[in-house]
């Protein structure tokens, strides 16, 4: 096992890679809906949290993850959601610190936009070389749902409580659906040109993205059947995020905005988009960016 050295309080501690297979996950999780926050808390997880929302096990993790959350407007979510992942994501032996990217009001959401915020910030403050978009109301419900990247994008999630039918607990809404939680690594975003900033309010920017990476030849794969399982965490219709009415004739263009707009839009001046940083915070559990 390759060994490398971490100096620790000005002494050199030698560490070995993390193994292939955590050794301390469980499997299903029991997660109540009606206890939520007791049940996905673990104090000592949270303890073992820098400020910020960074983590780093005690062996040489094999990526540096970047977990990305677009935002607006939960915050119940959005502190369930992160002290789930601080207990999950540790046990997967993972070294990654978590973003939460803001849409500043009266603006409506844009999630491409705000994946792609994250990317750029992630960018600056180290070399990360997986991303995970996350939906901040979904919840993992097994841990062996290895929040890696892989040599294909990946789409970690199987099923989702929030897509239930009559006879199935968990559901997908389509087959090529591949929202919800999302892997790629630096090199396959980019060749994405990542998410349209095109998309505000709901609905599209998924399926936009997906015309995208087909496009440069690749394809989203997912986890075994039963690994990829999420709850969604209730919530009332939020009104303040209205369908986009726009959304399916701004599909239709996708493959032709890829090339002059996304990802690409925050380095070349001639794809500039105007946005503007008003905050960034190192928070506990997370960086918050609005
Ligand atoms: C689709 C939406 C997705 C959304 C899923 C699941 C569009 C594009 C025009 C057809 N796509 O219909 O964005 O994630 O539903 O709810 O609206």
């Amino acid at each position: 096992n390759l060994v490398a050295e971490r100096s620790i309080d000005g002494h050199n501690i030698s560490f070995e890679l993390c193994p292939e297979t955590p050794p301390g996950l469980v499997g299903k999780l029991n997660i109540s809906i009606k206890n939520l926050k007791e049940s996905v808390t673990n104090e000592a997880s949270l303890a073992r949290v820098v400020y910020g929302g960074r983590y780093q096990p005690d062996c040489i993790a094999r990526e540096r993850t970047a977990i990305i959350i677009p935002y607006r407007d939960r915050a119940e979510h959005l502190d369930i959601l992160t002290r789930h992942l601080h207990n999950i994501l540790q046990r997967q032996q993972l070294q990654y610190r978590i973003f939460v990217i803001e849409i500043a009001l009266p603006t409506q959401f844009n999630r491409g936009l705000l994946a792609n915020i994250g990317v750029v910030v992630a960018r600056e403050s180290s070399n990360f070389s997986c991303y995970i978009i996350h939906d901040v109301d979904s919840l993992m419900m097994n841990d062996e749902n290895l929040y890696r990247c892989g040599s294909q994008p990946r789409h970690l999630v199987t099923g989702n409580t929030k897509y239930a039918t009559k006879d199935k607990e968990y559901g997908l809404p389509y087959k090529l659906y591949m929202s919800g939680v999302i892997a790629l690594t630096d090199a396959q975003y980019n060749k994405a040109n990542g998410f349209s900033n095109v998309y505000f309010g709901w609905g599209g920017e998924d399926d936009d993205f997906n015309v995208r990476v087909a496009k440069v030849g690749m394809r989203f794969v997912r986890p075994q059947e039963n690994v990829g399982l999420y709850m969604a965490i209730p919530h009332e219709n939020d009104s303040s995020n209205p369908i986009n009415p726009a959304r399916r004739g701004t599909l239709r263009s996708a493959a032709v905005r890829q090339k002059i707009e996304g990802i690409s839009s925050f380095y070349k001046n001639k794809q500039k988009i105007n946005y503007k940083r008003y905050a960034i915070e190192y928070r506990q559990y997370y960086t918050w960016v609005l």
